[in-house]
């Protein structure tokens, strides 16, 4: 008897387990830019490893909401509006960098949105910057040019086909209303750490786990460079000078 207590209670918490949620409620006002985008970072949860299900936050006029999440699966991952919110939703979703990687704006005959990678828009497992906006706000470059194609399908998730999808967004155009709550059901998204976009903060810019002469190298050779998340940009300040040299010296032969 005390044995099938016993089982009953572990099924119970494996059931809670396995049904229990990581939602992820915006704070204040997701920014709308890779710089501003809002880490998807919770006490207790893992970078890369702890699984989000679920963004919850508020669309106000003219609003776009940005946030860091962690892929590593793009085979696995999903994140749709559909059945979760009430009004005409977009979803897309940029490298760090901020260069389009895919968009949807109507998904299966609904004006709510789904991306994926059915259609191998992403380039691969990483950390991605994953945006809400209203139909009809949609991302430019620094000239004001489309990521994506003003005239493309609504209904297909689209790679970035625009006139300037070689280019990060720079600002977003289109006016909208305000809209109020929305819920973005993930698949395949996991919680970001402290460092988001910025992967290579501990010094490490190969990633190999060990922080070593190649890695001073690599700063060295791109002395001078500017850019967003460059990975010799340990700071992650968008250029590569002497702060940077002096991150993977003072941690020179970490994890080697
Ligand atoms: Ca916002
Ligand atoms: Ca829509
Ligand atoms: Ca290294
Ligand atoms: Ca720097």
């Amino acid at each position: 008897m005390q044995r099938l207590l016993w089982t009953l209670v572990v099924v119970n918490i494996s059931w809670a387990l396995a049904t229990a949620q990581n939602i992820y409620q915006e704070r204040d006002d997701a920014g709308d830019l890779p710089r501003t985008a809002q880490l998807v970072q919770s006490a207790g949860a893992q970078g890369c490893q702890t699984p989000v299900d679920q963004i919850q936050g508020t669309m106000g006029e003219n609003d776009v909401d940005m946030y860091v999440i962690c892929i590593t699966n793009p085979a696995a991952f999903s994140a749709t509006t559909v059945g979760a919110t009430g009004w005409d939703t977009q979803l897309w979703l940029f490298r760090c960098d901020g260069r389009g990687v895919v968009f949807n704006d109507d998904f299966g005959g609904s004006i709510q949105s789904r991306i994926d990678n059915s259609t191998n828009c992403l380039p691969g497992a990483g950390i991605y910057l994953l945006a809400i906006t209203r139909y009809n706000r949609f991302p430019v470059s620094a000239e004001g040019q489309p990521l994506w194609d003003p005239l493309g399908d609504p209904n297909a998730i689209r790679c970035a086909d625009g006139i300037r999808a070689d280019q990060p967004v720079a600002a977003w155009s289109g006016i909208t209303l305000a809209e109020g709550s929305y819920t973005i059901q993930l698949t395949g998204a996991f919680f970001v750490n402290e460092n988001g976009c910025c992967v290579t903060a501990s010094g490490d810019v190969n990633l190999d786990g060990c922080i070593d002469d190649t890695d001073l190298l690599r700063v060295l050779f791109a002395f001078g460079n500017e850019g967003n998340f460059l990975p010799e940009d340990v700071t992650c300040d968008g250029v590569v000078n002497d702060s940077d040299l002096l991150r993977v010296l003072f941690s020179f032969g970490q994890g080697c």
